[in-house]
C-alpha cells in the first residue's frame, strides 16, 4: 500500500492526471492520479490514509515549491488537476458522511471582479489541503457570502480581488459579515492586496499565496 501512495504523491507532485494524459512526458502511458487513487481504494486503502498520507502531503509540497517559485502557475495547476482526479473517487465517501473533512472554505472572486485564476487555484489547493470547499463563483457581493455562513455557520469566508478598485469591494463584504457573524473568520487574498489592507478593513488573515491560505485553515482547524 505504501508503494501505492507513493506513486499517488508522485503523480500529483508531477502533474500526472489519469493514464491517457500527455503530461509529464516521463510518464507517459503510466497511470496517473486517477487510476491510482482508484486502486488503492480497491485494494482497501481507507480514503481518508489516500487523502493524510498521499494527496495531503503532495499538495502541501507543490504549494510550497510555488510559494518559493521553484515552480510556477501552470505546474501547480496540472497538479491541482491531478489531485482533482483522485478527489473523483474519495468525494462520495466525504459527501455520505462516511469521512470526514476539516471544515467548510467558502470562496468567492468580490463584486466587479470577473478574475478567477488565482480564486480557483486557492480553492483547489484548499480542497487538496482535506477542506470542503463551496466556491461561489465571481463578482460575489456580501449577501451571497452572508447566506453561505448562514447556512454553514463554521464555514471560513476566502475572497479573492484583482482589482485596486474591486479590492475596495472587500471592505463592505468584510463589514457586513462582521457585522452580522462577528466570528467568522475571513481570509482575503489577490496581487493587489496586502497585509496592511487586511488589517484596515479587518478581516483575519492575508495570505499572497495559495499555500499560505492553507496553513492558515491548517492552524485554525488545530485550534478550533
Ligand atoms: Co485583468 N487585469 N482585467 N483580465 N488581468 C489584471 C489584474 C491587470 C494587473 C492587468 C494590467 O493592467 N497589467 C489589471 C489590473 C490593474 C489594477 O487594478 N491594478 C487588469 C485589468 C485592468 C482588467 C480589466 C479592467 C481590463 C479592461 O477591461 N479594461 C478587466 C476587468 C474585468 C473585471 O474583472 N470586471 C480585466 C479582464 C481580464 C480578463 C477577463 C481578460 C482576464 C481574466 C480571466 C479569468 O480570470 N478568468 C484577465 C487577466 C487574465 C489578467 C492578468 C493578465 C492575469 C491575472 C491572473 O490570472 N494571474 C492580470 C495581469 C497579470 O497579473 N499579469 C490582469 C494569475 C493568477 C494565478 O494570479 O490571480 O494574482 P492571481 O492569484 C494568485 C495570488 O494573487 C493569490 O494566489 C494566486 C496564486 O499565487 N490569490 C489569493 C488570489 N486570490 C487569493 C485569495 C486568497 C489567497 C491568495 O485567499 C482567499
Amino acid at each position: 500500500m505504501k508503494e501505492l501512495l507513493e506513486k499517488l504523491i508522485e503523480a500529483v507532485e508531477l502533474g500526472k492526471v489519469d493514464k491517457k494524459s500527455p503530461y509529464p512526458p516521463q510518464l507517459k502511458d503510466q497511470d496517473g492520479a486517477f487510476e491510482i487513487a482508484k486502486n488503492a481504494l480497491d485494494q482497501g486503502c481507507k480514503p481518508e490514509e489516500i487523502l493524510e498520507n498521499a494527496l495531503i502531503p503532495a499538495m502541501a509540497n507543490v504549494g510550497n515549491r510555488f510559494s518559493r517559485k521553484e515552480i510556477y502557475v501552470p505546474q501547480m495547476l496540472m497538479s491541482a488537476k491531478a489531485m482533482s482526479g483522485a478527489m473523483i473517487h474519495l468525494k462520495p465517501f466525504f459527501q455520505s458522511g462516511e469521512t470526514k473533512r476539516k471544515g467548510t472554505f467558502v470562496i468567492g472572486t468580490v463584486s466587479g471582479d470577473l478574475h478567477d485564476i488565482g480564486k480557483n487555484l486557492v480553492a483547489m489547493m484548499v480542497e487538496g489541503g482535506g477542506w470542503e470547499v463551496i466556491d461561489l463563483g465571481v463578482d460575489v457581493g456580501p449577501d451571497k457570502f452572508i447566506k453561505a455562513v448562514e447556512e454553514k455557520p463554521d464555514a471560513v469566508i476566502g475572497l479573492s480581488a484583482l482589482l485596486t478598485t474591486t479590492m475596495e469591494n472587500m471592505n463592505k463584504i468584510v463589514t457586513d459579515i462582521k457585522t452580522k457573524h462577528s466570528g467568522t473568520k475571513i481570509l482575503i487574498g489577490g496581487a493587489p492586496v496586502t497585509h496592511e489592507f487586511c488589517k484596515k478593513i479587518g478581516a483575519d488573515f492575508y495570505s499572497p499565496d495559495p499555500q499560505g491560505a492553507v496553513n492558515y485553515l491548517k492552524q485554525l482547524a488545530t485550534d478550533r
